[in-house]
C-alpha cells in the first residue's frame, strides 16, 4: 500500500496498468441524493442536464463530467479487474479536506488523479487482489479514525412519503394509534417536512398543520412510541423571519449578497453560514429546544448547504471544517443520547455525528422515472430504483454509520409499483440492512399489505457482495436465498 500524504492543496496522478476497455470503476457522489455506482469506465458518467438538478445531487466544485471514460468520484474510488483485483484509493480522514479522485480512460492505460481540497489529510492509493476486502478494510479503518457512531437500527414511520407537506398533526396521532392497534413494531413516528411556518421559522407552525409540532411527542408517548421530527436546520426561506432578521448570517456570494443555494418549495432558499458565532448558537439552541419539546430522533436534511462553495464569516475554513463546524454545533444542541439521522448530507464528512445517513435518493412510489433518468441524464430523482441503486452501492458505509436506504412502500393505493416492484423493493431494503421505515397511512394497507410492511420491519445485517461480476451481486445472492 501507498500511504499519500499529499502537499497542502496538492494532487497526485498515475498511469494504470488496466485495459479501459474491461475496466470497471467503483465511484461515490457527494451526498446522499448524488449517485454512487459501480460502472464500466468506458461509459459516461450522468451529468444532469439542468442546473437545478445538479444543485440537488452533486457538489458544485467537482461535477461528473459527462465524457465518456471519465468518473469522479468523492472520498474513494475503485478501479476493478475482470476478477476482481485492481487498485482502491481511499481518504482516511474527512473532516478537514475533500478528497477529489478522476479516472480517465487515455489510448490503452487509465490515468487516475486524486486533487485534495484544504490541508493535508492521510490517504492511501494501493493494488490489491480483491478490491471489495480492501474497500472494506480502508472503509472501516476511516469510520475508526473518524470514531464512527454504531446505534442500533431503529425502524420509524415517517409522514413524507403519503403525507407530503400537508401532513397535519391529526394524521400522525391516527397513524400512531392505529399502529398501536394492529401491533405494528415502529420504533419512532417521524414528523417530516410541512409542519412548519417557513424555511428556518422551525418554531412557528404551518397553518394547516392544525397545532403545535411541541404538542405531538406526548401523544405519541402515551402509546408507546418515540417522537422523531424533519429539519432542514442549515437552509433559510427568502420570505423566512430568520432571513429577514439575519442576511448576515447566510452563506454569500462574491458580490457580498446572499447565495441562493437550490430551488424547491416553490422558488429559492438561502444556506446558513456555519463559520459564524451567531449561526452556530442558533443551531445549538433551535436542537436543544426541538429536544426539549420531547423529540429524540432528528432527521437533519439539506445538510450540503453547509458545505457548499461561498464567501464565509471565516473565510480560513474550508468546506469541510464549516460543514463540521455546523454539525457540531447541532449534536452539542441535541446531546449525545439524542438520534440523528443525517439526509442530503456530505457522506464521509458526517461520520462521527451522524447515527445514520441516507445513502440515496428518496423512493418514491414509482419504480423507475426513466425520462428523467435516461434523457436528463439524473439519476439522483425520486424513485425506487434510483434509492436502490445508490444504497446497494455504499454497502462499505455500513463501518461510518447506520445506513438508511429509505421507505417500504406497502400500499396499493396511491402508488405505481406492481406487486413484483413491491416485492422487489422488500428485498433490497433487506439486503442494504440499516434502519427501516414505512410511510404507509396504516388505514390503506389490508392484510397484505401489513404482512408485507411487518417483513419489512425486520432488521437486518447489510450484505456484503460476494463479487463484483454484478453489482447487484449481493441482491442477487439474496434472492437466490429464497427470501421471497
Ligand atoms: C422533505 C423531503 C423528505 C425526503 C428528503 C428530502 O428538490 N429536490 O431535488 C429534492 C430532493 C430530495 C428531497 C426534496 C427535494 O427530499 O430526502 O425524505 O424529507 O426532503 O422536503
Amino acid at each position: 500500500m501507498t500511504d499519500l500524504v499529499p502537499e497542502q492543496s496538492g494532487g497526485h496522478s498515475w498511469t494504470l496498468d488496466l485495459d479501459p476497455s474491461t475496466t470497471r470503476v467503483l465511484v461515490n457522489g457527494f451526498q446522499s441524493w448524488s449517485e454512487a455506482e459501480l460502472q464500466p469506465l468506458s461509459a459516461a458518467q450522468a451529468r444532469p442536464t439542468f442546473v437545478w438538478m445538479q444543485e440537488h445531487g452533486h457538489d458544485p466544485a467537482f461535477l461528473p463530467s459527462g465524457e465518456a471514460g471519465v468518473w469522479r468520484s468523492h472520498t474513494l474510488i475503485a478501479l476493478v479487474r475482470p476478477g476482481g483485483g485492481g487498485y482502491v484509493g481511499h481518504s482516511l480522514d474527512e473532516s478537514r479536506s475533500y478528497a477529489h479522485w478522476e479516472a480517465r480512460a487515455e489510448g490503452s492505460q487509465v490515468r487516475l488523479s486524486l486533487r485534495v481540497e484544504g490541508p493535508d489529510i492521510p490517504l492511501v492509493f494501493t493494488e490489491t487482489d480483491d478490491v471489495i476486502s480492501t474497500l472494506e478494510q480502508l472503509s472501516a479503518q476511516l469510520g475508526r479514525t473518524m470514531s464512527a457512531r454504531t446505534p442500533s437500527p431503529l425502524r420509524v414511520w415517517c409522514s413524507w412519503y403519503s403525507y407530503y407537506r400537508a401532513v397535519t398533526l391529526p394524521q400522525m396521532l391516527e397513524n400512531a394509534r392505529l399502529s398501536r392497534e394492529k401491533a405494528l413494531p415502529f420504533d419512532v413516528f417521524q414528523l417530516d417536512d410541512g409542519f412548519q411556518a417557513d424555511l428556518g421559522d422551525w418554531t412557528l407552525p404551518a397553518e394547516h398543520f392544525g397545532g403545535h409540532a411541541r404538542d405531538l411527542p406526548a401523544g405519541l408517548s402515551e402509546l408507546g412510541y418515540r417522537a422523531g421530527i424533519w429539519l432542514a436546520p442549515f437552509l433559510a426561506g427568502p420570505d423566512s423571519e430568520l432571513f429577514r432578521a439575519h442576511p448576515d448570517w447566510m452563506l454569500k456570494g462574491e458580490d457580498g449578497r446572499p447565495l441562493p443555494i437550490g430551488n424547491n418549495w416553490g422558488g429559492p432558499y438561502y444556506g446558513l453560514d456555519t463559520t459564524h458565532p451567531e449561526v452556530l448558537n442558533w443551531l445549538k439552541e433551535l436542537a436543544r429546544e426541538v429536544v426539549g419539546w420531547g423529540y429524540s430522533y432528528l432527521k437533519l436534511d439539506f445538510l450540503f448547504a453547509g458545505a457548499l462553495p461561498g464567501v464565509r464569516h471565516d473565510p480560513s475554513r474550508t468546506r469541510a471544517e464549516a460543514y463540521r463546524m455546523g454539525l457540531a454545533a447541532l449534536r452539542e444542541g441535541a446531546g449525545e443520547e439524542t438520534f440523528l439521522l443525517l439526509c442530503g448530507a456530505p457522506l464521509a464528512s458526517s461520520i462521527g455525528v451522524a447515527d445514520a445517513m441516507r445513502t440515496g435518493p428518496d423512493v418514491s412510489p414509482i419504480w423507475d422515472d426513466d425520462a428523467r433518468r435516461v434523457w436528463l441524464h439524473d439519476a439522483t430523482g425520486p424513485a425506487a430504483r434510483n434509492a436502490l441503486h445508490t444504497a446497494l452501492s455504499r454497502w462499505y458505509q455500513h463501518a461510518w454509520y447506520q445506513p438508511d436506504p429509505d421507505v417500504m412502500i406497502a400500499r396499493e393505493v396511491q402508488s405505481m409499483l406492481s406487486a413484483a416492484e413491491r416485492h422487489a423493493l422488500l428485498g433490497l431494503l433487506d439486503v442494504i440492512g440499516g434502519l427501516r421505515a414505512s410511510s404507509d397511512p396504516v388505514s390503506s394497507l389490508d392484510e397484505e399489505g401489513l404482512t408485507l410492511l411487518r417483513r419489512a420491519l425486520e432488521l437486518s445485517t447489510p450484505d456484503r457482495p460476494i463479487t463484483l461480476e454484478t453489482s447487484f451481486g449481493a441482491a442477487v445472492t439474496h434472492f437466490g436465498r429464497g427470501t421471497f
